[in-house]
C-alpha cells in the first residue's frame, strides 16, 4: 500500500464526487486549461483550454460506479488489452480502469499542473495478473494534455503486457472524420473474419461500426473533424493504434451511451497491442506517453 502523500490544498485543485455513487476525483483549473480527473483509473474525463471546444467526448450517459468502466475520457487499458487471452470471464481490458489510483504528487507551476497516480498490485490484481508491479500515470494539464505512463517491474521474473490510452475524441460528425497518421502500419481489422494485418495507407475513416488495430504505427496522428481545426495527437513509445466508433448497433448495447451519440465521437487509441507487446525484465521499468492538442501537427 502506497502511502498517499496527501497533497497540501493546491490553487486550482479541487476534490469532487462524481454520480450519485460519490467516485471520487479532483477537478483542474488553471490559466491554460480546465479538467476533471476520475481517481478510478486515474482516469482523465474531460480536458479543455481556454476558449476552445472539450478535446475529449465524455458520454453524457457514462456510468460513475465503482469498478466499472467510465465510458470516455482517456481509460488505462492495462496490463491487456481487450478480451484477456486465455480467460475471457477476466475484464476486458485489464484492471486498471476499475481501480482506484492513488495521487501520490500534486505540483502547479507556471504551465500549469503536474499529478502522479500510482497504481501497485496487490491481492486483487496478483489474482487477475501474477506479477508484482507499480504503474504510475504523470497527467500534465496545461497548454497540452500531456501523460506518462511507467511501469515498474517489482517482481523476480519479467513479464510481458499490453496497454492503450483508450482516448475518446469529439467530432461534429463521424462521417466527416478522417485520422491521419497511419501509414505505413499494418492494419488488423477486428471485425472481420480473418485477422491477416495488412498494409494500411492513407486517412482512416469510419462508415458504420469501425474497430481496427493498426501495428508498427509511427505515434503522431491527426483527427481531422471538420468543421473544427482537428485534434493532434503525439504518442511517444506507443507503437499501436486503435480507431473505434461502435455505430448505431453496438451503441444500442452499450448501455451508456446516447442512441445517437456514435455520430459525435471517435476512439484513436495509442499503445502497444498483438504484435507490439512489451516486455520487462525483473527490476526494469517501460514508459510511454501521450499527447493531446488541438490543431494540426
Ligand atoms: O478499442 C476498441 C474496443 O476494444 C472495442 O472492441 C470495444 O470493445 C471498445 O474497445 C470498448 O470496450 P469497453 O470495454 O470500454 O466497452
Amino acid at each position: 500500500m502506497i502511502d498517499p502523500i496527501r497533497p497540501d490544498p493546491l490553487p486550482g485543485l479541487t476534490p469532487v464526487l462524481l454520480g450519485p455513487q460519490e467516485l471520487p476525483g479532483w477537478r483542474i483549473e488553471n490559466p491554460h486549461c480546465r479538467a476533471l480527473i476520475s481517481t478510478q483509473g486515474a482516469q482523465v474525463l474531460s480536458f479543455q483550454t481556454g476558449t476552445e471546444p472539450p478535446l475529449l467526448w465524455l458520454s453524457e450517459q457514462a456510468v460513475y460506479a465503482p469498478g466499472k468502466a467510465i465510458r470516455g475520457g482517456i481509460p488505462l487499458c492495462f496490463p491487456w488489452f481487450g478480451p484477456h487471452p486465455d480467460d475471457h470471464s477476466k475484464p476486458a481490458h485489464g484492471f486498471a480502469r476499475n481501480r482506484p489510483w492513488q495521487l501520490t504528487q500534486a505540483t502547479q507551476g507556471a504551465t500549469g499542473h503536474r499529478l502522479v497516480f500510482a497504481l501497485r498490485a496487490d491481492a486483487a490484481t496478483l489474482a487477475l495478473w501474477p506479477h508484482a508491479f507499480l504503474a504510475e500515470l504523470m497527467i500534465e494539464l496545461g497548454r497540452e494534455l500531456q501523460l506518462t505512463l511507467t511501469v515498474h517491474n517489482t517482481g523476480p521474473q519479467p513479464f510481458t503486457f499490453t496497454h492503450a490510452f483508450h482516448s475518446y475524441f469529439p467530432v461534429a460528425a463521424i462521417e466527416h472524420a478522417c485520422v491521419d497518421g497511419l501509414d505505413g502500419s499494418q492494419c488488423i481489422d477486428q471485425l472481420a473474419l480473418a485477422r491477416t494485418p495488412t498494409p494500411h495507407h492513407g486517412p482512416v475513416r469510419c462508415q458504420g461500426e469501425t474497430d481496427r488495430i493498426y501495428v508498427g504505427a509511427g505515434g503522431r496522428y491527426r483527427i481531422k473533424a471538420p468543421p473544427g481545426g482537428g485534434i493532434r495527437i503525439g504518442a511517444p513509445g506507443c507503437h499501436s493504434a486503435i480507431v473505434w466508433n461502435p455505430g448505431q448497433a453496438k451503441t444500442a448495447r452499450l448501455g451508456d451511451m446516447a442512441a445517437d451519440a456514435w455520430r459525435g465521437m471517435i476512439c484513436v487509441e495509442c499503445g502497444n497491442v498483438e504484435s507490439d507487446t512489451v516486455t520487462v525484465a525483473a527490476g526494469a521499468s517501460a514508459a510511454c506517453g501521450l499527447t493531446v492538442a488541438a490543431g494540426s501537427p
